[in-house]
């Protein structure tokens, strides 16, 4: 067995549902495997809002030097009622997005086999996207504070960093998967019109990289009338870049306009490939119905499967993706969300079977 074949994986399940769909995650990465002749070592850490209860923070100090030479880490979901959102993501998600150079997240739009958009008559040919979000500055930003809080002047102040070389790095990233795509099209998301200083910044990059790219059409949209065309004209789109605020925003839409959420993947690259990339799915820990065994697991197995290819197996990436869409073809296998009945553990069951098969 080669040491591409000896894969070692950092996971965190995290918080909620992330606890019930990592387990699946990894029942199809060792079903997978087996079939592919590829090893996983998984190293599990209970970093969560549970650890924070306990130790005051999401993770330890310096938890992120264990996992530098990890080949990739994979992550369920972050976050839990009694600990504020903003703590809990800037106490793990954010520092291992940094602390790697992430700087891409990608998000996948596509039908897949066996599923239906909720949009009248949109089949697999209409919605087939990707959503490339800048992933570590932009608005989610330490830079502000807030004053006088308690009294009639309180306020609160909030900055978002764009640098010519983030912007740069995620527009070229963007321009080169289109190269890939038969399509090759560029669509990218501002709001130049009320942002006046980050936004022009942007589309004047934007202008800069379409330069480099004279093969790629391109189009610019401000955000609202881009959330209202994907919803009407989803077929418009083929490589959507926006940064870090406005990608998340399109990247739970896109989900919901191919049906449901449930199933959405995402991978946080670090394209040097000098830190390992993390793959998670785009839904969070969903405490309303975290517990009770009936989370949709795909978007966790479809992330296991970005990542497998991203660590040089499209061989067994491929064969993650033609079992899920084998399972979801058939209404028994499905989790509520897309109208079955099936758990959690039986949807991940079925599609490492077929795997194994
Ligand atoms: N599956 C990862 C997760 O828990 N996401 C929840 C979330 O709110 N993420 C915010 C973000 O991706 O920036």
């Amino acid at each position: 067995m080669s040491a591409t074949n000896r894969l070692k994986i950092a996971t965190i399940p995290g918080d909620g549902i992330g606890r019930e769909v990592v387990p699946e995650g990894m029942r199809v990465l060792e079903a997978v495997g087996r079939r592919f002749d590829i090893a996983f070592q998984f190293d599990e850490v209970d970093w969560s809002c549970d650890y924070y209860k306990k130790h005051g923070r999401m993770m330890p100090e310096n938890g992120l030097d264990q996992f530098r030479q990890h080949d990739a880490v994979f992550l369920g979901a972050v976050g839990w009622p009694e600990v504020p959102d903003h703590v809990s993501l800037w106490g793990l998600l954010i520092p291992i997005r940094r602390d790697f150079n992430q700087y891409v997240n990608l998000r996948p739009v596509r039908l897949l086999k066996g599923t239906t958009s909720p949009l009248a008559n949109r089949g697999p040919e209409d919605i087939d996207f990707y959503v490339v979000r800048e992933n570590v500055e932009g608005e989610y930003s330490e830079a502000g504070g807030r004053l006088y809080r308690g009294t009639e002047n309180e306020l609160a102040i909030q900055e978002s960093i764009f640098t010519r070389r983030g912007v740069d790095r995620v527009l070229r990233y963007a321009f080169e998967l289109a190269r890939t795509r038969p399509r090759k099209q560029v669509t990218s998301a501002t709001k130049s019109n009320g942002i006046i200083h980050t936004m022009p910044f942007w589309d004047e990059r934007f202008a800069a990289m379409k330069a480099d790219y004279p093969d790629i059409a391109t189009s610019q949209y401000h955000i609202d009338i881009l959330c209202a065309h994907f919803v009407q004209h989803p077929d418009w789109f083929d490589v959507v870049v926006g940064s870090n605020l406005f990608g998340d925003i399109l990247s739970d839409l896109g989900p919901a306009v191919a049906g449901s959420i449930g199933i959405a993947p995402s991978a946080n690259i670090n394209p040097e490939g000098d830190f390992p990339s993390m793959f998670e799915p785009v839904h969070g820990s969903a405490p309303d119905i975290a517990g009770k065994g009936i989370a949709n697991p795909i978007g966790q197995i479809w992330s296991a499967a970005m990542m497998l290819e991203h660590l040089g197996h499209k061989d067994a990436a491929d064969a993650v993706i033609a079992a899920m869409e084998t399972v979801i073809a058939d209404p028994a296998s499905r989790t509520r969300d897309m109208g079955g009945k099936a758990g959690t553990a039986e949807c991940g069951e079925a599609i490492a079977s077929v795997i194994s098969a």
